[in-house]
């Protein structure tokens, strides 16, 4: 049973293309056009939130980015890019996982609908000001967490990096990573440049 994610380019479904691309872990990739619940209706059937990603792995079927990362560490044995419960630092790791979509990539969506993917009569300029500026600030404890390591848990690349790392890189993607602080924009940099990163990049 291989593996399926169905993905759009830059969106959330870079994390779990690039954890399953880090862990080296056979699957089928399906690219769909952005919106598909606009442009590929038959995606609904599939996954009523017409949103990606969406994984099918036998009988599991997932939605949230950040999710399938974790639901890969555990149930493919991937200990070298997750925590155990057992860790000192497994608090913190859950809480960047959580923190990743829930504190950071919301405001982004904001301001990347009303900023920019609504018709001029719907677009809101003070909206999408207002979440800018909220996603910056949200970076607050990012800023000072990574100012002396390389990445986010246990000095070593996990999947928290991948989770919070595409925040970053979908925060490049709008415009908004010229507001960056030194320390984040160069993790962001090292994250990047890594081969399984390269690799996912290449099959969107
Ligand atoms: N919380 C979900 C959000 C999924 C989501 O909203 N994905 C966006 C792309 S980044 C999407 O598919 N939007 C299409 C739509 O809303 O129709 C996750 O982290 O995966």
């Amino acid at each position: 049973m291989t593996i399926k994610l169905w993905h759009c380019k830059d969106a959330r479904s870079l994390r779990p293309l690039w954890a399953l691309e880090e862990m080296g872990l056979d699957y089928d990739l399906n690219v769909l056009p952005f919106p598909p619940r606009v442009h590929q209706r038959e995606y609904l059937q599939l996954n009523p939130l017409g949103t990606v990603p969406f994984m099918l792995d036998g009988e599991t079927q997932m939605t949230e980015s950040t999710g399938i990362c974790h639901y890969l560490v555990e149930k493919y044995q991937q200990r070298q890019f997750g925590l155990q419960s057992d860790h000192h630092e497994y608090g913190d790791y859950l809480n960047w996982l959580y923190h990743s979509d829930a504190t950071l990539t919301f405001p982004q969506t904001l301001y990347l609908r009303y900023g920019m993917l609504e018709p001029d009569e719907r677009k809101q300029p003070q909206v999408a000001e207002d979440y800018r500026k909220w996603y910056l600030a949200r970076l607050q404890k990012l800023n000072g967490h990574i100012l002396d390591r390389g990445f986010l848990c246990d000095g070593r690349f996990t999947i928290a990096d991948i989770a919070i790392g595409y925040a970053l890189y979908l925060g490049e993607k709008l415009g908004i990573a010229s507001d960056y602080e030194p320390q984040t924009q160069a993790y962001l940099e090292r994250l990047k440049a890594r081969p399984g990163f390269v690799r996912a990049a290449k099959k969107e």
